[in-house]
């Protein structure tokens, strides 16, 4: 299942599948005729979300979540996002083939965009499942300057005598309601060293470091690289290496803060041409909210003053901003039972990784099951977890959604 959902792209040849785009159309067919067959009933929300349900005789039944994104960065991996709603697909398969019946009902949720890839700010799709999409949300455009906003209402469809504003109410609606939910559990690999090192197949997490993005831009003087004295200059691009330099080092000497500029983009871009403006990405991370926002205040100062030495412009957009989250304890002690039931011992990481569990802690108390992933690479194509570790976390999951049935 990995694997043929690994090959639904939207670029032939590397894995990509963004926000509402054709793979996500026929990723959702695929996965959806999945959920089918383990006996799930099966719908799209409004903002692209899968969502099988699983109804329990009782109606008025409370709800357990399991779920993770199905889209992904660019040239990605197949497991990232994938794993954690294929694994609960089969996972109720099994229960099916044992005669299991579950007394609350399940939702199995395959979320629509949690990458950031297309609008720059992640967690649509779980923002939109809990009600939480905002104007700013709406409006944010993708490089073809189409916002949110049209990209979902062109998904929707013309909603015949429904307004667009009541559309846009419509998103702000939860799926349901805090007192519904049992909680939200994720099955996601580790994209870290950690269960490597310690030699186990899964692990729980504890806590999910905050993080912030940013789209910055360095404004200069294009001119001529001929012509113009090296000390008459105002190069964007010497500007924003000096300050990437500057963002490594401090990052390097504060344990448990990371940082990163993974795009970047340089005008006009002519060999032959000064660089008179650089955009590119800050995307910065720490388990405590502390040691980040002492980090963006330390980043402010240095770019101001870059700025102010080399007679540059500098402007800073924020794109996304999300506090640390911790792991409901209740949750995933039930989780921690069950590692421990199938692989002896059970041991808590921090995910230095964003989740929709982020997103999902508003709406319900969260739990997440990590699984070991070949030297800790994701967001690549050699992203890899082994057959057995799989196999692992399927038992582990039957045996905590057996033992949610016995509560
Ligand atoms: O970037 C992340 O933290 C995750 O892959 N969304
Ligand atoms: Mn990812
Ligand atoms: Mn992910």
């Amino acid at each position: 299942m990995i694997g043929e959902l690994g090959r639904v792209t939207d670029e032939p040849g590397r894995l990509k599948r963004t926000f509402l785009s054709p793979a996500m159309k026929r990723a959702n067919a695929l996965v959806g005729g999945w959920m089918r067959e383990a006996g799930l009933k099966v719908r799209v929300d409004s903002v692209g979300n899968l969502v099988g349900r699983l109804e329990a005789a009782n109606p008025k039944a409370k709800i357990l979540l399991l779920g993770s994104h199905l889209d992904t960065v660019r040239d990605a991996g197949k497991f990232d996002g994938a794993l954690g709603v294929l694994l609960p697909i089969v996972a109720l398969g099994e229960l099916r083939r044992r005669g299991v019946k579950l007394p609350f009902h399940v939702e199995v949720l395959g979320f629509s965009e949690e990458e950031g890839v297309r609008f720059a700010s992640a967690y649509l799709g779980s923002k939109g499942y809990c009600g939480k999409l905002g104007a700013r949300d709406l409006a944010r455009r993708d490089a073809d300057g189409i916002s949110v906003g049209e990209a979902l209402a062109r998904w929707n469809g013309p909603t015949p005598g429904l307004s667009k504003r009541v559309g846009v109410n419509a998103l702000l609606k939860p799926a349901h309601l805090l007192g519904k939910l049992i909680g939200y559990l994720e099955v996601h690999i580790e994209q870290g060293p950690v269960l490597e090192k310690e030699k186990l197949a899964v692990g729980v997490v504890s806590a999910i470091a905050g993080q912030s993005r940013f789209k910055l831009t360095w404004t200069g003087q294009a001119g001529h690289a001929g012509t113009t004295p090296m000390m008459l200059r105002r190069d964007a691009l010497a500007g924003a290496a000096e300050f990437a330099v500057g963002v490594e080092k401090y990052a390097r000497a504060l344990p448990g803060l990371v940082a990163t500029i993974g795009a970047l983009t340089v005008s006009p871009g002519a060999g032959n041409v000064i660089p008179g403006e650089v955009v590119h990405t800050l995307d910065v991370r720490h388990p405590r909210d502390a040691g980040r926002r002492s980090a963006l205040m330390h980043f402010g100062r240095l770019a101001t003053r870059i700025a102010r030495q080399r007679g540059l412009q500098r402007t800073w957009q924020r794109t996304q901003d999300n506090g640390a989250v911790v792991c409901s304890p209740e949750l995933t002690a039930q989780l921690v039972r069950s590692v421990r039931a199938v692989q002896g011992r059970s041991i808590a990481l921090v995910s230095g990784a964003g989740h929709d569990a982020v997103v999902m802690s508003a709406l319900a108390p969260v739990a997440m099951l990590f699984v070991r992933c070949r030297g800790g690479l994701s967001h690549h194509p050699d992203e890899y977890a082994s057959p057995a570790d799989l196999k692992v976390a399927l038992r582990v999951a039957v045996h905590f959604l057996e033992r949610q049935a016995a509560e």
